[in-house]
């Protein structure tokens, strides 16, 4: 592997499914692995987990951590062949370069501005940095993906499936919520339960549809209750329109996961990958009931990243 931005990056996704769950047994299996080696972690926008458990996850591997936020450092300019007589002060061809040489690693989060769909799925940021910097780039969440939070999410069904996995059958369902969000968790979620085999079923409104790439092979059902007969798994996620692109177009609390809700599955773990909103995303008493896994499947972010950073050190 020679960064990690998709789940294409993964050569035998199976070796590294059984790496992650041989680190929940014995962290500090590997802590000599990056010794004398930095990550650089660069974030163009907020996190808790992604950027707490990479650092851990470095840590556990021998690595040392630099961590920017992107609004401490120069604008950066993408774009190629632009005048830059506007507010981006360098381009990344230098700042890739010139980063590659200060630390081993290069760990990217970047939203999409939701604005231009061509734009986001093109994946610019994550895409230039591969392009320029001589070092392995990390995919901490970019404009389409989340591959090291659907690696969590893949880790934590392992640990709760109780039949093989296309016997298991994973329900996403859209939830409302007040803001434009990205695709990224959704899509990625989509790509990794598929490659992992699982049976997925993607329930949400009228004109919610992801792009296709990442959910052929999914059953689209637009009838929510339907959807949750018999699921083991229930994630639930809010995304903004890719049809109608970044758009909210609606806000129904009918969509919100509540207990009624959850007893028309088949005793289904609930999994989101946080933050969540109480009560507009999910009814409290779900969020606090035993079924509820994000907690353990935010600690698996560790093991997730873990393993992948692990992988490039190689
Ligand atoms: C972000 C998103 O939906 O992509 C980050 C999730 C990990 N969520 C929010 O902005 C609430
Ligand atoms: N789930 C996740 O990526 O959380 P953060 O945005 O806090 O990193």
């Amino acid at each position: 592997m020679n960064h990690f931005i998709s789940i294409q990056d993964v050569e035998d996704k199976q070796a590294l499914l059984h790496q992650a769950l041989s680190f929940i047994e014995s962290p500090w299996q590997n802590e000599s692995r990056g010794q004398r080696k930095t990550l650089g972690m660069l974030f163009f926008n907020p996190s808790l987990r992604t950027r707490l458990s990479t650092q851990q996850a470095a840590y556990q591997l021998g690595m040392k951590v630099i961590s920017m936020n992107a609004d401490q450092g120069w604008k950066i300019e993408f774009e190629d062949g632009v005048i830059m007589n506007a507010d981006k002060a360098e381009h990344v061809r230098e700042a890739a370069a010139v980063m590659s040489q200060l630390v081993d690693m290069i760990a990217i989060r970047s939203f999409p501005g939701l604005v231009n769909r061509d734009k986001d799925y093109q994946e610019e940021v994550m895409t230039q940095f591969v392009k320029f910097a001589t070092v392995p780039i990390v995919n901490l969440e970019s404009s389409t993906l989340h591959p090291l939070q659907s690696f969590a999410d893949i880790i934590t069904l392992e640990q709760h499936r109780k039949a093989s996995r296309p016997k298991t059958k994973v329900v996403l369902t859209w939830a409302p919520h007040i803001r434009a969000l990205p695709q990224a968790v959704s899509n990625s979620f989509a790509q990794w339960a598929l490659g992992y085999e699982y049976d997925l079923v993607i329930t949400h409104p009228e004109g919610y549809q992801l792009n296709e790439n990442f959910t052929h092979g999914a059953r689209i059902e637009y009838d929510q209750l339907a959807a949750f007969e018999g699921a083991d798994f229930i994630y639930a996620k809010n995304w903004s329109s890719y049809e109608d692109y970044g758009k909210v177009l609606c806000t129904d609390p009918d969509w919100m996961i509540t207990k009624e809700k959850m007893t028309l599955t088949n005793q289904a773990k609930f999994m989101h990958c946080l933050p969540i909103r109480r009560n507009l995303e999910i009814a409290d008493d779900v969020l606090d009931s035993p079924d509820s896994l994000v907690v353990k499947q935010a600690k698996n972010r560790i093991f997730a990243a873990q393993a992948v950073l692990n992988e490039l050190l190689l």
